[in-house]
């Protein structure tokens, strides 16, 4: 039997590259996937999914609509961009997507797919966790349906990558929009896995990687995925650009697992200023002990990329 995966994603450009790379293994069952208003707009980002997701003759998976805020927003700047996403001429002219407000919402979806899953889920997250805590707090029976968390998020021996007011620049984004339920995440002790940024700050996303998977551009996937990267460069106010394998990463350890070392830490997340949202190694009560991925095998994960968007859109398992 296929492995069954649950998506949480924030709409983020890597987030829908994770949709993507995600759709290309063959050894899972997607059986739905959430969208977090969080490094997105949602109403653009579950159109984007939607397109997705018809794009590759799977529209018949389910999509929840989160309805949480964080206590941290997004810059706006980066959740406009799905926006362009949705104007793309691969996918300008798909059918209509569904009005997102007759979507269940993520907290109802999460319950109903967990309840109704034959085996143990896989949950994949790629922006905040807040849906997910959520979801566990309203129906805490779920949450013996879950048969691992992978999260990317957290900042452990290296800085984070939250630049802002009242901020000392320890924390990762996707916990620093909602501590408290990072640390309530924390507090439930499922088997989690973090993909922080200890180990994505190893994999770049730099011009060497989008001049190479531009020259495979003849398949339709890696020409879409390059499009989606090169909306990536003048995203960071800096000199040269650095973006990261953030989400990516993270969704490939459902395939990879084996080529990534991970470490198992006591850690507690931080909620106040000035270091709200840091996931600090601690011994403190409040901590717990988390898996944390510290290293992976670069030149496995790179290839696979490149294997994978190389897949056939309408033949996609
Ligand atoms: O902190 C990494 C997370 C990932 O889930 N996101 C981006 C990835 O989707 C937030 C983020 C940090 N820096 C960013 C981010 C940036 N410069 N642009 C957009 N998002
Ligand atoms: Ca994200």
């Amino acid at each position: 039997m296929k492995e069954l995966v649950l998506m949480d994603h924030d709409g983020g450009i890597d987030d829908l590259l994770s949709v993507l790379l995600l759709l290309t293994m063959p050894n899972i069952e997607l059986i739905g996937i959430t969208v977090t208003p969080a490094d997105c707009f949602l109403e653009p980002a579950i159109e984007s999914t939607y397109k997705l997701l018809q794009m590759t003759q799977k529209e018949h998976i389910p999509i929840g609509r989160g309805t949480f805020n964080g206590v941290n927003a997004f810059p706006s700047e980066w959740r406009a961009r799905p926006e362009i996403v949705n104007s793309l001429p691969m996918l300008i002219n798909l059918p209509p997507s569904p009005d997102p407000y007759s979507l269940p919402t993520a907290v109802d979806l999460m319950i109903a797919s967990l309840e109704a899953a034959e085996a143990p889920v896989k949950i994949i997250m790629t922006g905040p966790c807040s849906n997910l805590v959520l979801a566990i707090e309203q129906k805490p029976s779920i949450a013996t349906k879950i048969k691992e968390v992978i999260w990317m998020g957290g900042a452990f021996r290296t800085p984070g990558n939250v630049q802002t007011y009242q901020h000392n620049g320890t924390a990762e984004w996707n916990v620093y929009w909602d501590p408290i339920h990072a640390q309530k995440l924390f507090e439930l002790e499922l088997p989690l896995i973090l993909i922080p940024l200890d180990v994505t700050n190893h994999v770049p996303v730099d011009k060497a990687f989008l001049s190479k998977l531009a020259k495979q551009a003849k398949y339709e996937l890696s020409n879409l995925a390059a499009q989606f990267w090169a909306l990536t460069v003048d995203n960071i106010p800096s000199y040269h650009y650095i973006y990261y394998m953030w989400d990516i990463l993270a969704t490939s350890y459902v395939a990879l697992e084996h080529y990534f070392v991970v470490e198992d830490v006591q850690a507690e997340v931080v909620v106040r200023p000035p270091n709200a949202g840091q996931t600090l190694l601690s011994n403190s009560p409040n901590s717990r002990r988390v898996k944390i991925a510290v290293d992976v095998d670069k030149e496995v994960f790179y290839k696979y990329l490149f294997t994978q968007f190389k897949a056939d859109f309408l033949a996609i398992p």
